[in-house]
């Protein structure tokens, strides 16, 4: 403790993102904050009214019916465990634009306006039209940060990004063809290593991710809700299967990024 005190221990300071500087720094923080305390708690401790509506072996999907100004805007919590990849791969392959157009079926074009940081994006998105409403677009930050893992400290440090909806001055919602929606996402992920009992190392046999999705869009205009809800009880497990299928064929022969 002399030590520490006299300043001969440097001390770590915890991990900062580059994107502190930027104006939407205060929100990013906050929300990522928020979001990642709500994707922790298990669908008993968020709230009643959560049915499950998709499920398939580990991966299950609850929604809760929600309406705001007419407009269906039911939140959505999706829980899957997956064999051989890990939170870091998971969150890596979501995060970074290279890949979106491989996994994202809904997704019709994709910009980035802004990298805050490497680790903190802005984007512009237009989707797939589902007939009979407008064409949808949004805009919103992503951030994808790396969380100590407070339940074991020897174990691989948890993962999540954060998408969540933000005004661009340059990008005015609603002016052409496309409804603007809002979103706000969160990916959380959890590694769990089952280390081989003869002392070998571990492989991408020995390691699963457990992931979880939360969800909430605000269509932002018009849209049949029965049209609605019939279009995420399909889009969403298609999604998730899809984009975790990836994750795995993506990592297989790559070294385990933890
Ligand atoms: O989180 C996901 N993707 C991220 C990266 O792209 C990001 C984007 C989220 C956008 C989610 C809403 C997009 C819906 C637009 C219209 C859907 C067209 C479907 C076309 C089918 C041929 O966070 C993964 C997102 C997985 C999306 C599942 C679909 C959810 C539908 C929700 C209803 C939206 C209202 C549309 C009103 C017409």
């Amino acid at each position: 403790r002399d030590r520490l005190k006299s300043g001969q221990i440097p001390v770590t300071p915890p991990p900062i993102s580059p994107a502190v500087q930027h104006r939407l720094w205060p929100e990013i923080d906050k929300m990522v904050k928020q979001q990642v305390a709500m994707a922790r708690m298990g669908i008993g401790e968020c709230g009643t009214g959560w049915q499950l509506f998709a499920e398939d072996g580990e991966m299950k999907m609850y929604r809760r019916e929600e309406e705001v100004d007419g407009m269906v805007v039911d939140p959505l919590k999706a829980v899957h465990v997956v064999k051989g990849i890990t939170g870091h791969e998971v969150c890596h392959y979501f995060f970074s634009p290279k890949y979106r157009y491989d996994w994202e079926t809904t997704l019709e074009h994709m910009t980035v306006l802004e990298t805050i940081s490497d680790d903190t994006l802005m984007f512009l998105q237009t989707h797939k039209r589902i007939w009979p409403a407008s064409q949808r677009e949004a805009v919103f930050w992503s951030h994808m940060r790396k969380l100590p893992n407070d339940q074991d400290r020897d174990g691989p440090d948890m993962w999540t990004v954060v998408n969540n909806s933000t005004e661009d001055p340059s990008h005015p919602a609603n002016v052409g063809k496309c409804v603007r929606i809002y979103l706000t996402v969160c990916l959380l992920c959890q590694t769990r290593v089952h280390p081989p009992k003869d002392g070998t190392p571990i492989t991408r046999d020995n390691v699963s991710c457990k992931i979880t999705y939360c969800s909430v869009v605000n269509p932002g205009g018009w849209a049949p809700a029965s049209v609605l809800r019939a279009v995420y009880k399909r889009e969403y497990p298609k999604f998730l299967k899809r984009f975790t299928t990836y994750v795995i064929n993506q990592t297989k022969s790559k070294p385990i990024m933890f």
